[in-house]
């Protein structure tokens, strides 16, 4: 990173200067995903800016996503995400799309448990106001990196103990005879807030797919709705269109 001084003499202030350098030094790939920033004493240095301007200009940077910074480690270009493509004509369950991918699957609980059904919940699952409803939701992650939150509310008859539930909803429902068989899904665009951005892990604001699938049994029986969140920066929903007649 060259030294910023004359740019700054032309008006925007040297931490905007270096953090368009090192955004140039990204984007160009002087410095690739996963590679590791020289240390702050280092850039100063060569840019002839104090420490704590480039502390701003990586701060910055990290915030908007293009660094990571790593305790102990230091700071590296954000390593570049594989973008998963997902067929939308099969009714599969995260971990079994993720496991034929040959990546590691894991999930952390945000709840788990029976509550009184919300309005959208009784209308979706044909609940009456007496009965509950069973809550699974999970922030899911494959290969570290987290990639989707899934609220998944089912009647509390066909999932009496949402805790029992292991690494797969699926799997549990298949054990009871309840897998479903056929679901409509519905995708649309959204920006993440502040609290589910930091669940996956990206800048508030970032693009996201808001999924929402309801499922059936072979019977015609509502069995799960599921209001997701993915990422956008790493979903790719693939279909195959033909033509009608
Ligand atoms: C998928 C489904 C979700 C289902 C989950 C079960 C979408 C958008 N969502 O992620 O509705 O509940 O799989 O996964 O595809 P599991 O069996 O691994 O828990």
């Amino acid at each position: 990173f060259a030294s910023v001084r004359n740019a700054a003499q032309r008006g925007a202030p040297l931490y905007l200067q270096l953090k368009k350098s090192i955004e140039d030094a990204v984007l160009s790939g002087v410095i690739g995903p996963g590679d590791a920033l020289p240390s702050e004493r280092d850039i100063a240095l060569k840019a002839d800016v104090s420490r704590v301007t480039v502390r701003k200009a990586v701060q910055d940077l990290v915030k908007g996503g293009i660094l990571v910074q790593r305790h102990g480690s230091g700071t590296f270009v954000a390593p570049r995400l594989e973008r998963v493509e997902q067929s939308l004509s099969l009714l599969t369950s995260f971990t079994e799309d993720m496991a034929r991918r040959g990546m590691t699957v894991r999930s952390t609980w945000l709840d788990r448990g029976i509550y009184p059904p919300s309005p959208d919940e009784m209308m979706v699952l044909g609940l009456s106001s007496k009965e509950f409803v069973a809550r699974v939701s999970r922030l899911r992650i494959a290969n570290d990196t987290p990639l989707a939150i899934e609220r998944a509310s089912l009647s509390a008859t066909a999932l009496p103990d949402p805790g029992a539930v292991g690494s797969s909803l699926y799997a549990a429902l298949e054990k009871t005879g309840n897998r479903p068989v056929r679901a409509v899904q519905r995708i649309s665009a959204a920006n993440l807030g502040e609290a589910d951005a930091k669940l996956l892990d990206v800048p508030a604001g970032s693009a996201s797919l808001n999924i929402e699938r309801i499922s059936y049994l072979a019977s015609g029986k509502v069995i799960e709705f599921t209001r997701s969140i993915y990422r956008g920066d790493a979903y790719d929903f693939v279909a195959e269109l033909r033509l009608s007649g």
